[in-house]
Parts: structure tokens; C-alpha cells; sequence
């Protein structure tokens, strides 16, 4: 029996010696530690051996059992590296492939027009305010001087979602709830910016769906010149330098007196030519004093505080910028249309 695990030693440390993979290193010990192996198949027959023998052989059975495992891990460790190292070399990376190209996106042609002016009035010291785009019948209409019998309130120019709530038709509602949230105290100007909502038919010059940006600042002592030397800033800084703008008279029922500011036409500097209908003159935005009723509706005492409001489209002035034609282009999402403008 000594000799048979001697032999099994030799032969078992040859095969492991000459074992070329993983699989046959696991063959190899299946056949001599498994349970059906040839240490096993000697131990089961040490019931011959006299008590004398049997703990010599048994101690010996397990130091063969102990040298292969052994020279099985060390192979296997062998093994592993040998192939981790062939991995490494056959899987090497080209680090001078070029990448893959990463389309990147810009903003919005409107968003672009809407954070120009933004910036523009920031530097005049406005603040920026934002409201709810479902608003209530008061805030929408009443607090704008524009009582039930309105034509504006007629159910077919809105969406009205209940009597009393339905998608604000301007941005004005934002205005009147920040008059009311300084109660009356204190001077301030800010302007708001946002998605307004009417019924029309759309087309290259209507949609039921477009942005307004309007102002409002209310002081002491506020005059319409104040109103035209802000439009004329922000014109010039909008249009260019050279632009001049005239102020008519208008209507509007939250502004008393109402005006209706134009600019001189960039093409033909005045001239008359197709873009200005032959007038020399392009109509921008709407304007005027704040009426006392809203004043006195947003909690602002009208015999001691005044103020002027303004309301443009930034769709109108983005298509007259960058010569637009068709304002539903905007809201298409054709990529040809909106990469023209990722530098704007
Ligand atoms: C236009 C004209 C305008 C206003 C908006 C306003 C708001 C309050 C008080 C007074 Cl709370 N006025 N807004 C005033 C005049 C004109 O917009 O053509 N917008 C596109």
C-alpha cells in the first residue's frame, strides 16, 4: 500500500506538471482526491491492514492527499496568471481611434429672445416673476379693468376650464399678483415672461399657444417719458444703436393713456420698403400708464403712486430679428429650424 501511494504521488505530480488548462487540472483531481479517486479507493481498503499499519498508512495517505492538492493550487495559480497575461495582450485598446460624435443641442431660438431681454432688464434693476399659467377668472380679467361684459372674456377667445379658472390669455395676472403681494408699500419694476394660451385657428401668423413678455413699475411720480426712455433702451439694445422708435396712440383697458411703440425699419432705415409696408415703421409692442382702477385693484393708492406696463411677443420679435416667417416654425421642433439658431 505504501508503494501504491508513492506511485500515485509520482504519477499524480507528472500529470499536474503537464496539465495545460484549467479543465484537464480539474480532471486530474476528480481522479485522484474525488470521491471515486485512487487516495479514496486505497483508504477503503486499509480494513486488511493490521492496527499496527493502519495509522501509518493513513497518516501517509493524508500527506499525499495534502502534496497534490497542493501542486493543483500551485498549478492552477500558474495557470490563471499565464492566461490573464494572454487576455491583456490580446485585448489591447487603440487609444488614436477617434470617438464617436456626441450631438450636442442649444436653446431654443424663443428661450434665447426670452433670456436676452431678461438680461436686458436685469441690468435696468427688474426682477424676473413668474405665475401660474392656469389662473383665475379675477386675477386673468377683473384685477385688469376688464369687467364680465368684456368682449375679451367671450368663451370663444379662451380656454376656459371651469367658470372661474382657465389658461391665462396674458401675463398680465402675474402682474397684478405682485402689486398685491407688496401690498401697496413699496416701489418696485419687474417684468414676466411666459406661455399664454388663446382659441385661434393657427397660422404662420397665429397660435393658440405663444409667449408674452411684460413689464411693470410702479413708483411716485412715474411719467410717460419714463415708459419711452426704457422702450428706447430696450430698442436700441434689442435692434441696434440706430434704431429710433415712435410711440402712437392705442387702447388697452389696464393702461390709460395706451400707446403702441414702433421701431424704424432696419432694412430700408425708414425709406419705405416691403418688410414695413412702404411706412418706414414696424410695430414692436404695446404700452402706456397703469389705469387707476388697477393700481387702486392691486392695493396701490392711485392719488400717490403711478406707473407705466408694457407687453411684447417674443415670437414677433424673434421673427422680425432673425426674419422668421411663419410662427408656427417655433413650436414644429423641425431640427433643420431649430440648429439655425444654436448660436443665437
Ligand atoms: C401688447 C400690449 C400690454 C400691459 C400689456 C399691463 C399689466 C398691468 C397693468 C397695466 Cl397689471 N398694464 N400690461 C399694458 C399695456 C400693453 O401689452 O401688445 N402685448 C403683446
Amino acid at each position: 500500500m505504501k508503494e501504491q501511494l508513492e506511485t500515485i504521488q509520482q504519477e499524480a505530480l507528472a500529470k499536474i506538471e503537464d496539465a495545460e488548462g484549467m479543465t484537464s487540472l480539474q480532471d486530474i483531481r476528480v481522479a485522484y482526491l474525488g470521491k471515486k479517486g485512487s487516495i479514496t479507493k486505497v483508504l477503503k481498503g486499509m480494513g486488511q491492514l493490521s492496527p499496527e499499519e493502519r495509522p501509518v498508512i493513513g497518516e501517509m495517505a493524508n500527506k499525499v492527499r495534502n502534496i497534490i492538492t497542493e501542486a493543483i493550487e500551485e498549478k492552477a495559480a500558474k495557470l490563471e496568471g499565464a492566461a490573464l497575461n494572454e487576455q491583456l495582450e490580446s485585448e489591447t485598446i487603440d487609444v488614436t481611434l477617434p470617438g464617436r460624435k456626441v450631438n450636442v443641442g442649444g436653446p431654443h431660438l424663443l428661450t434665447s429672445i426670452v433670456e436676452e431681454i431678461e438680461d436686458l432688464f436685469i441690468g435696468m434693476g427688474y426682477e424676473i416673476k413668474e405665475g401660474p399659467e392656469v389662473e383665475t377668472d379675477y386675477y386673468n380679467f377683473e384685477a385688469l379693468n376688464l369687467p364680465k361684459d368684456h368682449p375679451a372674456r367671450d368663451m370663444q377667445d379662451s380656454f376656459y376650464i371651469t367658470n372661474e379658472l382657465l389658461l391665462r390669455t396674458h401675463t398680465s395676472p402675474v402682474q397684478a399678483r405682485t402689486m398685491e403681494s407688496y401690498k401697496g408699500e413699496r416701489p418696485f419694476k419687474m417684468i414676466c415672461p411666459g406661455k399664454v394660451y388663446r382659441r385661434d385657428s393657427d397660422d404662420a401668423t397665429h397660435s393658440h399657444q405663444f409667449t408674452q413678455i411684460e413689464g411693470l413699475l410702479v413708483d411716485k411720480n412715474v411719467r410717460m417719458s419714463d415708459l419711452k426712455g426704457t422702450l428706447d433702451k430696450f430698442a436700441k439694445q434689442m435692434f441696434g444703436k440706430d434704431r429710433e422708435i415712435r410711440l402712437r396712440p392705442s387702447y388697452f383697458p389696464f393702461t390709460e393713456p395706451s400707446v403702441e411703440m414702433d421701431i424704424s425699419c432696419k432694412v430700408c432705415n425708414g425709406d419705405g420698403c416691403s418688410v414695413c409696408k412702404g411706412t418706414g415703421w414696424i410695430e414692436i409692442l404695446g404700452g402706456g400708464m397703469v389705469h387707476p382702477k388697477v393700481l387702486e385693484m392691486g392695493g396701490y393708492d392711485p392719488s400717490v403712486y403711478s406707473g407705466f406696463a408694457f407687453g411684447m411677443g417674443p415670437e414677433r420679435i424673434a421673427m422680425l430679428k432673425y426674419g422668421v416667417s411663419d410662427i408656427r416654425s417655433f413650436y414644429m421642433n423641425d431640427i433643420r429650424f431649430l440648429k439655425q439658431y444654436h448660436h443665437a
